[in-house]
């Protein structure tokens, strides 16, 4: 099994409904280590780039408007298959079709407000990871 790095974001409303700590417990006991972290307010230029493969959607607006609503907190998750067992831990887009234990259909409330996101490839994750931290600030242990 390969280990690998994923962007993980706890979007503005589990960051308001004060569940940080919640989420992190659940990636913890996946065997995700947290190895970047840091809290943002994204701009409108911030959330339409780091969503850019969506432009032109019609939930496009929605989510930008949303995603930069509130601050949110932003992780780098290491372990074996990050990238798939984080999108386990988080369950579908939609929180009403979300298998149940999983973090949307927990804590979220609509496919708009649903969180958390992950990244969905590996490609994507480098990318990701890039949009927000400098290599330097990543601690692999
Ligand atoms: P994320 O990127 O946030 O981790 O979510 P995801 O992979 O599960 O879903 P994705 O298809 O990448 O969509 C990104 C976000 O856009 C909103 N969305 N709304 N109304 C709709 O049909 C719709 N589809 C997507 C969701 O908030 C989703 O998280
Ligand atoms: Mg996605």
């Amino acid at each position: 099994m390969a280990v690998e790095r994923t962007l993980s974001i706890i979007k503005p409303d589990a960051v308001a409904k004060n569940i940080i700590g919640q989420i992190y417990s659940r990636f913890e006991q996946a065997g995700l280590k947290i190895i970047a972290a840091r809290m943002a307010y994204l701009s409108r230029r911030e959330a339409e780039t780091f969503y850019a493969v969506h432009r032109g959607r019609p939930f496009f607006n929605d989510l930008v408007e949303f995603m930069t609503s509130g601050p949110v907190m932003v992780q780098v998750l290491e372990g074996e298959n990050a990238i798939s067992k984080n999108r386990e831990l988080m369950g579908a887009t939609d929180p009403k079709k979300a298998e149940k234990g999983t973090i949307r259909a927990d804590f979220a409330e609509s496919i708009d407000a649903n969180a958390v996101h992950g990244s969905d490839a590996a490609e994507t994750a480098a990318v990701e990871i890039a949009c927000f931290f400098p290599a330097l600030d990543v601690y692999s242990r």
